[in-house]
């Protein structure tokens, strides 16, 4: 299961170029946010690793000359740094992070997911075919704002229509504080458009749907074929789901890559700050309704209806919005009665664990 080292960091990472020279934690995202929060005796006695790749068995963390697996754990997730206590690896302090991405777990129990730590662009993937919907990308686009992420939309497979130009329009009109690039992913068109985002230390990440082309995205940048890819149905235009975990891999310049799988289900979770960011413009409208608690619904002086009864405002990107902003506070209202539940029953654990010390 684990890897050599000196593949994850290439020649190139360290070779003396157009670049400049990267220590080996650099070379996995270290930088003065993390160094500030640890003393120089930390340092030696718990050195910082980095979590490169998650496993069902376990997280893969590299470090200078270390590589190793340590146990599994809900609360650290790829792209983490943890302080590696070599004694207890399990209770390893993990850093406060730059930034976090997360989720509603799929299925029914409503726990949070976490997706990667400490990233620092998102693309946000998609195709010119049926995979392209403007309500995924806005639930991509509001994770990314809520973790203080910049966002890139990436349109692929710009070379299997005769005219992406709609598609590109359409995600342009997702938010105005969004890049958009479009591209064939499979050339150099990655190389040149995404280069902007992946500097030395940097930490970007690939998130959409299966078969839109992030691991041909990936491998581009990496200037290799090592990632699988595999077609996608013909009949749909789904895909098969080749990535099946998240890992991390450096390019030749030290930016750090994410690959991740395609997600079925994006359930945003404690996102209303990013969902209000996303739609800064229904935002500004409310804020002139004439009642303080409007709905926007039936109420008499509501600067959201007029606005969609002028054509300022598109009625179905209203109604996305509410959509949203509806799913979050239900996932984020049972994931704090989940939490109040789990704290009442550890302290429940903890009382009787009490009671027995006591009458031994
Ligand atoms: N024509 C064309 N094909 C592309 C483009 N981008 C990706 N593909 C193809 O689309 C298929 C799926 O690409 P992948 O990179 O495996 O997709 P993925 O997003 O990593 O999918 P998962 O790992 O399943 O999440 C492959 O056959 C790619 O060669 C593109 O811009 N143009
Ligand atoms: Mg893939
Ligand atoms: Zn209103």
């Amino acid at each position: 299961m684990t890897r050599d080292y000196s593949n994850f960091l290439p020649r190139g990472a360290y070779a003396a170029g157009s670049h400049a020279k990267l220590d080996p934690l650099q070379a996995l995202g270290w930088h003065p946010f993390f160094a500030q929060q640890i003393s120089v005796d930390d340092l030696s006695s718990t050195p910082p690793v980095r979590i490169v790749e998650v496993h069902r068995s376990g997280l893969h963390a590299l470090g200078d000359d270390i590589d190793t697996v340590l146990p599994p754990r809900a609360d650290v997730t790829v792209g983490d740094w943890l302080m590696l206590d070599p004694s207890h690896p399990r209770s390893s302090r993990v850093l406060e992070r730059t930034s976090l991405i997360k989720r509603r777990a799929p299925g029914t129990d409503r726990q949070e997911q976490l997706i990667a730590a400490n990233i620092d662009t998102a693309f946000i993937v998609t195709s010119c075919n049926q995979d392209f919907k403007v309500a995924r990308l806005e639930r991509y686009a509001a994770l990314a704002f809520e973790a203080r992420i910049t966002p890139v939309i990436v349109v692929t497979k710009t070379d299997l229509v005769p005219d992406p130009q709609s598609y590109i329009d359409a995600a342009r009109a997702v938010s105005d504080m969004i890049d958009v690039v479009a591209l064939d992913a499979r050339g150099d068109a990655p190389r040149t458009e995404l280069t902007p985002w992946c500097k030395p230390g940097k930490t970007v990440a690939f998130l959409g749907s299966s078969g839109v082309g992030k691991s041909t995205l990936a491998n581009a940048l990496l200037e290799s074929q090592s990632i699988e890819t595999r077609t996608i149905r013909e009949d749909d235009a789904k895909g098969r789901h080749t990535t099946t975990r998240r890992e991390l891999h450096a390019m030749p310049n030290g930016c750090l890559i994410l690959d991740t799988p395609g997600m079925r289900e994006l359930q945003l979770t404690d996102a209303a700050d990013g969902i209000n960011d996303l739609f800064a413009d229904i935002q500004d409208l409310a804020a002139r309704c004439r009642f303080n608690d409007c709905q926007h619904e039936t109420e008499p002086g509501c600067a959201v209806l007029e606005a969609v009864d002028e054509g300022i405002l598109d009625a179905h990107r209203l109604g996305r919005w509410r959509k949203l902003m509806a799913e979050d506070a239900f996932n984020s209202a049972s994931l704090a009665e989940r939490r109040s539940r789990d704290k009442a029953f550890g302290k429940m654990v903890r009382g009787v664990k009490k009671i027995k010390d006591v009458r031994r």
